[in-house]
Order: structure tokens, then sequence, then C-alpha cells
């Protein structure tokens, strides 16, 4: 074989590998069940006659996996090779090759059974990643040598003492060598890449089983009648767990078997205590709605979510540790280092604060806290929602700082009166007639009184509002508009139960938690 056709067919190989190795670290980061090599493997699987299939079982016995993984991947080594030989004629040709690989990946991952679960992010990486390196690979290739003879110089061959073959030595040609080194370095990340993601992988595998495997003592959760009141474009009054907003600094959630996780208390109590899952367990769950959200939220955004979550109280927790009266404040870390200052009034004042381990009746997932979070109503996340807690530490709010307070924003997060407008959306045009108004207000353990809108130029008239079983949760509320032509201005303000109207002060988000009513505009044709 010519030596730039085999150069040609490595840079493809390498840089289709490099391209995979990508793709899977990030499908273990985005905590994916399947990275494209084994959505392109179960594609192939489903589209095998079966007796292909059951002659393969029988030959290779329960190895049948690693097999069809083993071909997929000599196949795509196979295209990756062509590709990059295509590549040495005309760029454009290779990169094509490589493109229609890309998306061959892509639509792979497209086909899982769980369309939920999957993702086009690690395809889309890996192929931007290959197509670089194919690029970059192929530029380096060095011209075919012409004949070493013809290539010395006539003077330096004069002086050369007789050799007895009649080939001339010439130092190793130095552009093949960086041609080589960039092959290695490449090969060679490929493979650590490679490796990495599938560690990755397999933790978030092992976690998966465990979470399947747990049995816990809790029951799927409905809606409570009444609390949502069917508006179309308005947030279901539960969020489904894979809806459930997600706010961490994490870029891959720590993966924590249950039987590897210990929360451990300490600071100003009478002892110290460790408890392992099991001890938790074991102390008994509560279970209670509760509507989580983010200082960060911006007026009529999207970082909050409701849930009925279960979980051992904390201040049950606490009291095995016997906390020194002085101490006001309990600072908690997450397995990755993250931290929270949480008031001890708001631990053990008989609210429902949690270490939650379910919500919505099912294991915590990874992304949201897996195996055990805290969760207290009335608190914003960053002061109180601590995922992946290992460690209580009892202490005083003028003794530390938590990881966002470092930032500016405030130590105390009790969240604020607030509402949103779901539907209609900012910017619709609806027909004249009857036009359903309706959102969602919260404010988490004081509860809503009463939800008011402002249409155009009229009155602040008063929202019907769905029922509400916890003061903990956010309540739906809806308004039957008659609107005629025009363009209006729709705003809308909560009242919460102490009395206390929302502000229509406009402020951001830091440093803690935005106001302002929620506003849009929307045409009646
Ligand atoms: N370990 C850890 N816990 C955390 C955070 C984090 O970055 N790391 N973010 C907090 C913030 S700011 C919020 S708003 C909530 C969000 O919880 P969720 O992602 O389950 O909705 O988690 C809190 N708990
Ligand atoms: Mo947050």
């Amino acid at each position: 074989m010519q030596r730039s056709v085999f150069d040609s067919a490595t840079a493809g190989v390498v840089a289709a590998g490099c391209g995979l190795a990508v793709s899977e670290i990030a499908s273990g980061v985005l905590h994916q069940r399947v990275s494209p090599v084994l959505a392109a493997s179960e594609v192939i699987i489903r589209h095998t006659p079966g007796r292909f299939i059951e002659l393969a079982i029988s030959l290779v016995g329960t190895h049948d996996k690693q097999l069809l993984i083993a071909m997929t991947l000599a196949g795509f080594a196979v295209l990756s090779a062509v590709a990059g030989v295509a590549a040495r004629r005309n760029i454009w040709f290779g990169l094509a090759g490589f493109a229609v690989l890309g998306v061959l990946a892509m639509s792979a991952s497209r086909a899982r059974l769980q369309p939920a679960s999957s993702n086009l992010v690690p395809a889309i990486a890996g192929s931007i990643v290959a197509l670089a390196l194919l690029k970059t690979l192929v530029d380096r290739i060095p011209p075919e040598t012409v004949s070493v003879s013809t290539a010395v110089s006539a003077p330096a061959a004069r002086n050369r003492p007789a050799d007895d073959s009649d080939a001339v030595r010439v130092p190793a040609d130095p552009g093949r060598r960086t041609f080589l080194s960039w092959v290695g370095v490449a090969a060679a990340a490929a493979v650590v890449g490679g490796v990495v993601g599938r560690g990755l992988a397999r933790s978030r595998a092992a976690v998966e089983a465990a979470r399947l495997q747990l049995r816990l003592p809790v029951a799927r959760a409905g809606t409570p009648p009444g609390a949502d009141l069917g508006i179309a474009g308005v947030a279901p009054w539960v969020t489904p767990v894979d809806k459930f907003y997600r706010i961490d600094t994490a870029l891959s959630p720590p993966t924590i078997l249950p039987k590897d996780w210990s929360l451990h208390i300490h600071g100003m109590v009478d002892h110290e205590v460790d408890l392992s899952y099991h001890d938790l367990l074991r102390m008994g769950l509560t279970e209670a709605w509760m509507t989580l959200c983010c200082v960060s939220n911006p007026v009529g955004g999207p970082l909050i979510s409701n849930a009925k979550w279960a979980g051992v109280r904390v201040a049950d927790v606490l009291a095995l540790a016997g906390p020194h009266p002085d101490a006001d404040a309990v600072k908690s870390r997450s397995y990755d280092g993250w931290t929270s200052g949480t008031p001890m009034s708001a631990l053990t004042d008989g609210r429902d604060a949690l270490l939650a381990v379910t919500f919505n009746g099912v294991p915590l997932t990874p992304e949201h806290g897996f195996p055990v979070r805290m969760v207290v109503p009335g608190l914003y996340g960053y002061v109180s929602a601590t995922k992946w807690i290992v460690d209580m530490e009892v202490t005083k709010f003028s003794d530390f700082q938590a990881f966002w307070t470092q930032r500016g924003w405030s130590a105390q997060g009790p969240v604020k009166t607030e509402s949103r407008i779901d539907a209609p959306r900012g910017g619709d045009t609806r027909r004249a007639g009857t036009v359903m108004v309706g959102g969602v207000a919260w404010a988490q353990h004081r509860g809503i009184a009463k939800v008011e809108v402002k249409i155009g130029n009229a009155h602040w008239t008063e929202a019907t509002l769905g029922v509400d079983p916890s003061i903990d949760s956010w309540v739906q509320w809806s308004y039957a508009w008659d609107a005629t032509p025009g363009t209006y201005q729709i705003s809308c303000r909560a009242t919460d139960r102490t009395g206390a109207t929302q502000t229509s002060n406009v402020a951001d988000v830091l440093p803690d938690g935005a106001t302002g009513y929620p506003s849009i505009s929307v045409m009646i044709s």
C-alpha cells in the first residue's frame, strides 16, 4: 500500500477515535444512559434479523453484546479509514464522509427507545472534534517521498564513502515524524478519553442500578384534587421529575451509592453523629409537598418546581447530636464540596425541613441529589437545598460563609412572595372572546391568600385560586377574561397569608431574589 494511503487511513481512524472518545465523555458527564456507540449498536440490533442474532448468540454465548459493540466499532473504523483516504484526495470529500458518520451517530442517538433520555450533545461534540482533527491530521501528512537517491544532492553523494547498499542513508523524514507524533498523541488521547468516558458511564450505571433496587415505603404522588386548574399553558401543579429545574455547580453529578453514603454531624453539638443511609431510613420518612425555587429566578422565570418529597426530618437528625442553644446555623456540605448555610430556626421550628430521599414517589435522581439532599420550605435553594449532602456542621452565621454568600449573595435567603403569568404567553395573539389567563403564585411557608390580575387600564381583579394542600407549595391561579380586540399589558401580583403583597419595586436577582410585578403583552384580534 502506498504510504500516503496508509497515513490518511490512519488519520481517519484516529480522528474518528478521538470523536468517539469525546462523545463517550460527554455522555458520561451528561449522565446519559447510552452513548452514541451504544445507541448505534442498539439500532443495528433492532434491524438485524432474529436468526442472525440467535446464530451469533449460539456462537459467542453471553458475549453477544461485546461482540456487537466490537463489530460496530470495527465498521466505524473501516468507514473512517475510507473517509480519511478520501480526505487525502480532497479534504471536502473526507469532511463530508465524517459529517455523514456524525449524522448517523446523531440519528442513532435519536432513535433510542426512550427519546426523553436521548440527547444529541455527545454526538455533536464528537463530530466537531473528529472533523477538526481530520483536517489537522490530513494537513500534516507528508507528501509521498521521492526516491531517496535522487533526493540527495550530487556533491553529498560524491563525498560519501561507498556504501554496501546503493540507497543513501538520509535522516528520517521530519515531515513524517511530525505527522506520526500528531497521530500518536491523538491516538493516546482517544484511548485515555475512551477509558475515562467508560469509567463515568460505569459509575453512572452502578448508581442507576442501586436506585432501581431501592424499595422505599413511598407511594407515587398523584396531584391533590383541585390543585391543578388544567389551564392550557400553565405549568402543571406537580412538576414531573424530568422537568424539575436543575441548578448546581457540578459539571457532572456526583455518583454516590447508598451503601457508600454517610452523613457526619458535628460542630456545636453534645456528641458527633455519623449516619449511614440505612440508619437514616430507620428514623422514619415524612412526606411533604414543597415548591423549591432558585434565588436566581428572574421575575416570570422558570427556576421553580413543585414536588412531593419524602425524607427524614432534619430536626430529628440534629436532635441525635444535641445542638448547643447558642448555635444559629447549620453549614451543610455536599460530596463535591459545595456549601450552604441554613438558619437553625428554619430547621427546628416544626416545618417540614427534610433530608429527602425521594421526590414524586421515586428515589432522587443523580441530578437532584441522590442519594440524600436537604429541602427546607420557605428558603431559596442556595441556603437550604444541599444535594448529595454528606456533612452538617452546627455553627453560627458569624463564624462562616457558604459558597454563594462568599460571592455576594445574602446570608439569609427567605423566599419572596411572587407570582408568574404562564398563559397567555407574552407576545401571543388571541381571538376576541373568553381568554383564560393563568399562572402560579408562591410564598412558601406563609401560603398564598390571593392573586390579582390587571389587564390594560382595568382595575386589579381577584383571580380564582387552585386548592393548595400545603402552605409550602405554589398555587395555580386563573382568570376568565372577556377579551375585546386591542393590545393589552397584563400584570399580576400575589398576597401571602401574612397579608403582605408582593412588591412592585423592580429588583435584580442579586443579592436575595428578584422582585417586581410580572407583566406580559398580548394582542387580541
Ligand atoms: N451540592 C449542591 N447542592 C445544591 C446546589 C449546588 O450547586 N450544589 N445548588 C443549590 C441551588 S442554588 C438550588 S436553586 C437548588 C436546586 O435544586 P435542583 O437542581 O434539584 O432544582 O439546589 C441547591 N443545592
Ligand atoms: Mo439557586
